[in-house]
């Protein structure tokens, strides 16, 4: 009987690569702060590159730079499954977010190689540009793009805080690629399927090594601008001055109490940039965001019109201006793809259960497009964007055992089973 391909998966092999990619924007205190289309992780992606063509891939880009590594099926004319996630992290990044999935996609070509199987449908391994959002916000650019969720335009015109433009910082990868062809967009992936840690501690409590994911809980992220006016600290009355951050503390505190009802509710304001940010200068503005999520749209929708609502009225005398970045309902992933997740388990003999990300994914934008599903795997104490983030190298290959068995289900399917596994 023909072995399964996930038999033909190296755990060492990739566990070995996981701690390469790590040393690309290493931190001192063990973890990655390795920035969207920053040089280090332009090094990373020709890292990828390299073992892609030492594998006999042919690597593509695109006017954004995602990185597509292509190995050719029997019938190079059906539409290709895609695997893969990012390589970009947080500034506060581990070892494993997004680079887990990447370098287990390229485990499973690895597995394809050593069995001498040609799959009928070509297989990509791909590494979606910025994910993150950290350098350039929303995050999901690159899938964004590709899955036409928002005009390339727009995507390409987003600035980091130093001005720096998304086209520019691409224009410099792109620049560093030799014989890395460029494609346009507007093409279907037969099915995507994306590895990833959990960043949440259910898998580990339960003991359990996969994760079926789901889908993914809804969002809306937004930025605030307070603008008082800056004056001197010393000289100037508590109730004459325009104090833009005493202003946004009023609306942070009013916000965080709307937000602890229901208790699982997600908010964060994680960024904030004051204006002069001088000690002695009364704060002329305050910068900030919100990431709010659940998986109750109507929870986010709800909590959505109390956060506009506070902005307006925790003015006091300065003024101020709310822009929503993202806005992304909840989402159920394809039935076809979470019963091939789970049939591969089963056969690997894999304990398995169904899990919902907490997390937000590139498997989000091309859920929009193509059959799609996400596989999990344990971090420990659901550790994540944070440099302490950890996965034990047997949930590593399971994932990508898994995932491997996934794709080659989905890379055997012919035109009547485009995505059906
Ligand atoms: O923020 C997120 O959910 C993702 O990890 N970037
Ligand atoms: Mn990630
Ligand atoms: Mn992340």
């Amino acid at each position: 009987m023909r072995q399964r391909l996930s038999h033909h998966v190296n755990g060492q092999r990739l566990w070995d690569r996981l701690m390469l990619l790590a040393n690309y924007g290493a931190r001192a205190d063990g973890g990655v702060d390795r920035p969207a289309l920053s040089d280090v992780e332009a090094e990373a992606r020709a890292q990828l590159i390299g073992w892609g063509r030492e594998l006999g891939l042919q690597p593509f880009t695109d006017p954004i730079a995602n990185l597509f590594l292509r190995l050719e099926g029997s019938r190079p004319d059906l539409s290709p499954v895609l695997i893969g996630s990012h390589i970009d992290s947080q500034p506060t990044g581990g070892k494993f977010d997004g680079a887990f999935g990447v370098l287990a996609a390229l485990e499973v070509i690895e597995a394809i190689r050593a069995s001498g199987e040609q799959p009928l449908r070509s297989i990509e391994v791909v590494a979606w540009t910025n994910e993150e959002g950290s350098r350039f916000a929303p995050g999901m650019s690159g899938s964004e793009a590709f899955a036409g969720v928002k005009p390339l335009e727009t995507l390409l015109a987003v600035t980091d805080a130093a001005g720096c433009t998304v086209r520019e910082a691409a224009e410099r990868v792109l620049a560093r690629d030799v014989d890395v062809p460029q494609r346009p967009f507007g093409w279907r992936p037969a099915a995507f399927v994306e590895a990833h840690i959990e960043q949440a501690p259910l898998l580990e409590r339960a003991g359990v090594p996969i994760g079926v994911v789901t889908g993914i809980q809804g969002t809306r992220r937004y930025r605030v601008r307070v603008r008082g006016e800056a004056a001197h600290a010393g000289t100037t009355l508590r109730a004459e001055r325009k104090d833009a951050l005493m202003a946004a503390v009023r609306m942070i505190r009013a916000i965080d109490a709307v937000a602890s009802d229901p208790a699982d509710v997600m908010l964060t304001v994680g960024m904030m940039r004051l204006t002069p940010n001088a000690p002695s200068v009364v704060p002329e503005e305050a910068y900030f965001s919100i990431d709010l999520r659940h998986v109750d749209d109507a929870v986010v929708d709800r909590i959505d019109a109390e956060i506009r609502r506070i902005v307006a009225d925790e003015c006091g005398p300065c003024s101020a201006t709310l822009d929503q970045i993202a806005h992304a309902p909840s989402l159920d992933f394809a039935p076809q793809i979470r019963a091939a997740i789970t049939t591969a388990a089963e056969a690997a003999e894999l304990p398995a259960m169904p899990i919902y990300s907490a997390a937000g994914h590139d498997a989000r934008q091309l859920h929009y497009i193509c059959p799609t599903g996400m596989i999990f795997i344990p971090c420990r104490g659901g550790i994540s964007h944070n440099p302490a983030e950890w996965a034990e190298p047997d949930h590593v290959t399971a994932g990508a055992r898994v995932l491997a068995d996934v794709t080659m289900a989905l890379a055997s399917q012919g035109d009547e089973g485009a995505g059906r596994a």
